[in-house]
């Protein structure tokens, strides 16, 4: 039987979201955000009122679709509703993967096998996460990023669309890895991190 959802955030992240709702042959019934006029469109679903209101829909699942990990933390504490994973049909899971609730994951994502991925993470359209990483919770893991086997990645860390993660490296938590980057150490200290090699830059 399909799902009804509730998507939290009408940006276009939420565009991504909605698809990946709908693809899967569940339903994105409304979308709650703080910023959007009650009735605007997103996609094919409207906005029903902000994100506090969430109280009044607990008959459906819910799904964080803001892009803002700490966003999504913080949210997530906060509403005692049932979550819903965001898995495109397109996306490529090993049946040796492990995803935990309100997780994205995109079109033509690949998570193989022995792979875990935390609560509310993004994974995102092509990123390819190899055999035995852990990807914490409400992570990031921007368009065409590739980590190696064996990576780990701590909460609320973004890696940059296109970067890519050397074998079983251990990149902490709350950290940016940018556009491009190509990690050849494990990173143990929150900052930003850029360039081939990646080093730190903030
Ligand atoms: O990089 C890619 C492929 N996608 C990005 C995605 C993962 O994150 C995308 O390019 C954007 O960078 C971002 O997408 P998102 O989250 O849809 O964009 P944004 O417009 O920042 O946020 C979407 C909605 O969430 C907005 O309408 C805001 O109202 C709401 N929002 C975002 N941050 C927030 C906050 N609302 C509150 N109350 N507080 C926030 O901190």
């Amino acid at each position: 039987m399909s799902e009804s959802v509730i998507v939290i955030g009408g940006g276009g992240h939420a565009k991504v979201v909605i698809d990946c709702i709908r693809k899967a042959g569940d339903r994105a019934v409304g979308i709650l955000d703080d910023a959007l006029e009650m009735g605007t469109m997103v996609s094919d679903v409207p906005v029903l009122g902000k994100i506090d209101a969430f109280k009044s829909y607990r008959e459906h699942k819910f799904i964080i679709a803001i892009g803002n990990n700490a966003f999504r933390r913080e949210l997530s504490k906060k509403m005692d509703v049932r979550w819903y994973t965001a898995i495109h049909p397109s996306a490529i899971l090993s049946a040796y993967a492990s995803i935990d609730e309100g997780t994205v994951v995109a079109p033509r994502a690949v998570v193989n096998a022995g792979a875990s991925i935390g609560r509310h993470c993004i994974i995102n359209t092509g990123a390819i996460i190899e055999h035995d990483c852990a990807i914490g919770s409400f992570s990031h893991i921007s368009p065409a990023a590739a980590l190696a086997g064996g990576v780990t990645v701590g909460e609320e860390t973004q890696i940059g669309i296109g970067a890519s993660v050397k074998n079983r490296l251990a990149i902490c938590q709350r950290c940016t890895v940018g556009a491009g980057a190509v990690v050849v150490k494990s990173i143990d200290e929150e900052g930003v991190y850029a360039g081939v090699p990646a080093r730190r830059i903030k």
